[in-house]
């Protein structure tokens, strides 16, 4: 035991009238919501790089956290491992998600680092036995050594292609090893800065061929996970390949993937695209492609990827409800993708975040799972797509253009405007929240 979160005991849920700041309001894990617990819906997890590696650093200042777990050797990487095992049991989610370069040092040597991260996949493999947490995902970090700077399979050197296929089979290795239900792929630096010096063609090329190693990888070992892509527009790539769920879709069918690759999806990267969160998970769904979440916010006057807690319930309940109407998560999860504000130094602020998050997104899962079941919202759809109920309208998506247009003189038809409802449905939504 470290005594980090010392005197915090486990977060249990009091109820929306609770003065209690260490209680759940709305998370309830074994709450029934359609016919399934809370906690099997909502699958949430903690991401390890934001609460425990991140030192608080910005544009302008440096590390502002000062952790006793913070510095390079594997006693520390323990000591953090202690630590987050510590902070999932106050918490009680059922998962969290880790690159390699968060749970363990780098090594002077590619071998070093792979030592060492074996090394730690062992300890969380121990910790995993003696506590609940699962791993919901693994990643490799291929963006912030500067080895990764101008790409990873993207990279114009092959070497760097040779090193980050070591480091992901690396990864899928751990991941697997440990049980993880989906490995993830997010490209930050598969990517460009400047056409001038890219040769765009080649590098998505790389990407596609990467991809597809990583699929019959996946196979050989038998990782019976999802393998995830993650897509963002920008940031820290000026262009990023995986620019949304539309053209990662594009990318996917290009290279024979779309039955092998699903997406992961996060509001902030989805906003910065132009899109709302809900949008993307809808899309995702229609495609055959929604895989998990990345749960956070962007700040909504700045225009970067501020990795918020969540704190809008209203918001997030849209997004549910494209979960629900999708399905709900298979081997995905609602990843809390989100760090503190570097003010926030305390040990209870980390908790308190997790605790205001995990409300916010089972508030929103329960008023989204309400106007669900109602089926309000379903009928008005339905009602407004009901003409295409009818055989000619079927028939005209089988039949040639001139048989459709030969509809409009034979039958006469004067397209009659009709109202799209949305203020009513506004308010019937907000009924719900
Ligand atoms: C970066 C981001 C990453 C991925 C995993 O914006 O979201 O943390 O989730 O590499
Ligand atoms: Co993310």
């Amino acid at each position: 035991m470290t005594d980090f979160f010392k005197g915090i005991a486990p977060i249990r849920h009091e109820g929306p009238e609770t003065a209690n700041e260490f209680a759940f309001r709305h998370y309830n894990p074994d709450e029934i919501v359609l016919g399934k617990r809370m906690e099997d819906h909502l699958r949430f997890a903690v991401a390890y790089w934001h609460s425990f590696a991140w030192p608080g650093g910005d544009p302008f200042g440096g590390q502002t956290f000062d952790r006793p777990w913070f510095g390079d050797t594997m006693d520390l990487a323990r000591m953090k491992a202690d630590v987050a095992f510590e902070m999932f049991d106050i918490l009680g989610q059922p998962f969290y998600c880790f690159h390699d370069a968060d749970v363990r040092p780098e090594g002077a040597t590619f071998a070093e680092s792979k030592r060492n991260l074996d090394e730690i996949v062992d300890y969380l493999g121990q910790k995993q036995e003696a506590h609940k947490a699962r791993l919901l995902w693994g990643t490799a970090n291929l963006f912030s050594h500067r080895r990764f700077m101008a790409g990873a399979a993207t990279n114009p050197d092959p070497d760097v292609y040779a090193y980050a296929a070591a480091t992901v089979k690396a990864n899928m290795d751990a991941t697997h090893r440990l049980g993880g239900q989906n490995y993830v792929l997010w490209g930050g630096r598969e990517g460009y800065e400047t056409l001038l010096n890219t040769d765009l063609k080649a590098e998505r090329q790389h990407a596609g061929r990467f991809l597809q190693q990583v699929v019959e990888y996946k196979h050989k070992i038998g990782f019976k996970g999802a393998i995830l892509i993650e897509p963002k527009p920008q940031e820290p790539s000026k262009h990023q390949y995986d620019y949304d769920v539309a053209t990662v879709y594009g990318f996917l069918v290009e290279f024979g993937l779309e039955k092998e690759v699903k997406v992961n999806i996060e509001q902030g990267h989805a906003i910065l695209a132009g899109h709302s969160f809900e949008h993307e998970i809808a899309l995702a769904a229609s495609l055959g492609i929604f895989g998990s979440i990345d749960m956070n916010r962007n700040d909504y006057q700045s225009g970067w990827d501020t990795d918020q807690f969540p704190n809008n319930h209203a918001e997030k309940a849209l997004a549910f409800y494209e979960i629900l109407r999708a399905g709900g998560y298979t081997t995905g999860g609602t990843n809390f993708d989100a760090k503190l504000r570097r003010q926030s130094l305390d040990a209870e602020d980390l908790i308190l975040a997790h605790v205001g998050g995990m409300d916010t997104c089972a508030r929103a899962l329960k008023c989204a799972a309400a106007l669900l079941e109602s089926g309000e919202l379903e009928a008005a759809r339905k009602a407004r797509y009901a003409g295409w109920d009818t055989p000619a309208a079927k028939a005209m998506l089988v039949g040639t253009l001139e048989q459709a247009a030969a509809r409009v003189t034979a039958e006469g038809i004067e397209p009659e405007p009709r109202s799209g409802r949305q203020e009513r449905l506004e308010n019937l939504w907000n009924r719900y929240l």
